[in-house]
């Protein structure tokens, strides 16, 4: 068995989640906080047998994408002009697959 842990973007958490339980997949979402940019994300956990996790891996994928968000830099408070945005590509799923030791649910 393996935990997958996906960290997504808000945007695309609803339809990610539906698309998993479609699929008769089980699923908890955490809400979570990128820290570089610390806006809002979305921290999914998925238990699933080893022969599903491709599948798993495939939905996320299709329906996760990849965006641009404009940062404001920290500057100098002293600064009289502050600095311009910053853009930042956020990718579509940063995605980590655990080995599951045990699994018990009572
Ligand atoms: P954030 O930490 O808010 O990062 C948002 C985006 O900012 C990142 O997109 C990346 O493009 C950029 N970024 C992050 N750290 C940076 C740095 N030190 N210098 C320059 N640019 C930087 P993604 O890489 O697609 O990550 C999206 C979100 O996934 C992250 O949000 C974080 O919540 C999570 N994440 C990414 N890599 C992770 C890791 N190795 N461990 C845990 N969480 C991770």
């Amino acid at each position: 068995m393996k935990l997958i842990i996906a960290v997504v973007q808000d945007k695309d958490s609803h339809r990610l989640a539906q698309a998993l339980i479609e699929e008769e997949l089980r699923v908890t979402k955490l809400a979570s906080t990128g820290g570089f940019l610390k806006s809002g994300n979305t921290t999914f956990l998925i238990g699933v047998d080893d022969e599903h996790v491709n599948r798993v891996l495939n939905i996320i994928q299709h329906n996760c994408q990849s965006r641009k968000r404009l940062m404001l830099p920290m500057g100098d408070s002293a600064d009289a002009y502050p600095s311009p945005p910053v853009e930042v590509q956020v990718g579509g799923a940063t995605v980590f697959v655990l080995p599951v030791e045990r699994f018990e649910q009572y």
